[in-house]
């Protein structure tokens, strides 16, 4: 019998082994799973980080608990806060990190099976990676429909609204709802297309989870899809979500860049990372 914490598939449970892994076995059907930890280096606060995350900074937000930014019903009554964090994330202001352009590295080399995402900061997109290798699990800004009649708002009409600061209200005949983008709202159904492309963990050779405390569900449930004698990476400031618990578990726990970093010069594709995050 082997010890529970001896790798099956790894020759050891670092950063080396898993770039043995890919390089060797031609690995190429990589599963990331990502939250806003891998956005706070480009300046975007996170949730739960001590100190800078948005839950340690309720009281400017005017928000009387964190859950309330994301809750329907506070949203109706006062849908301000939410749009000041609408402000501060809107794509376009922030440039992707070098942990953004990981990923983008990882589908130029084929390698990318699927990216899903907590994020709606659409860094990813800015980065390069194409639309369909994304799972917006949580929804993005890229289209938005009034909470009373459902009706579709016109994106450049959202743009300028957001920018001023203004709360944006529906222009349909006699309705005036406040107009909300599709973003994921505590209580509300995940995006369809989540649902449709939840089997592809279990499809995965590798996995890499960065940047997410997985403490929101159905998203926190993925890396538990992989198979057992997969290897999952997790690059994050703390150990979360289990990870960790199988043999073949590999923590990197730091920053994201520094994670993505070391992996790519274990990969020996540092040179070309640093050069795709220059171009950015
Ligand atoms: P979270 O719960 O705030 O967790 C963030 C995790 O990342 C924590 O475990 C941190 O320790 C870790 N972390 C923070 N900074 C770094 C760093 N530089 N390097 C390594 N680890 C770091 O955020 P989750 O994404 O897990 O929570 C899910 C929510 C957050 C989603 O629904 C998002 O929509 C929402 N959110 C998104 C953004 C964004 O789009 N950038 C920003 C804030 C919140």
């Amino acid at each position: 019998p082997v010890a529970d914490d001896t790798p099956q598939v790894l020759e050891r449970r670092d950063v080396q082994s898993v770039a043995k892994y890919i390089n060797e076995r031609g690995a190429r059907r990589f599963i990331v799973m990502t939250g806003a930890g891998i956005s706070t280096s480009a300046g975007i606060p996170d949730f739960r980080s001590p100190d800078t995350g948005l839950y340690a900074n309720l009281a400017h937000l005017g928000l009387p608990h964190p859950e309330a930014m994301f809750d329907i019903n506070f949203f109706r009554e006062n849908p301000q806060p939410f749009y000041a964090l609408a402000r501060e994330l809107y794509p376009g202001r922030y440039r992707p990190t070098i942990a953004h352009c990981f990923i983008k590295l990882l589908y130029d080399k084929g390698r990318l099976l699927k990216l899903f995402t907590q994020n709606i900061d659409c860094l990813e997109r800015e980065a390069g990676l194409p639309g369909e290798m994304i799972i917006d699990a949580h929804g993005s800004f890229a289209s938005q429909h009034c909470i009373d009649c459902q009706s579709f708002y016109p994106p450049d009409l959202m743009r300028k609204a957001v920018e001023k600061g203004d709360v944006p209200h529906c222009h349909m005949p006699n309705c005036n709802g406040i107009v909300k983008p599709d973003i994921v709202f505590f209580g509300e159904r995940l995006p369809e297309e989540f649902f449709l492309n939840r089997h592809l963990p279990a499809a995965a050779d590798l996995c890499i989870v960065m940047g997410t405390s997985l403490s929101v569900w159905p998203f926190a449930g993925l890396p538990a899809l992989c198979k057992d004698g997969v290897p999952r990476v997790l690059i994050n400031q703390e150990r979360v979500g289990g990870l960790g618990s199988r043999p073949d578990d590999v923590l990197l726990l730091g920053g994201c860049d520094a994670g993505v970093r070391q992996l790519a010069q274990a990969l020996g594709w540092l040179e070309e990372l640093e050069a795709l995050w220059e171009q950015t």
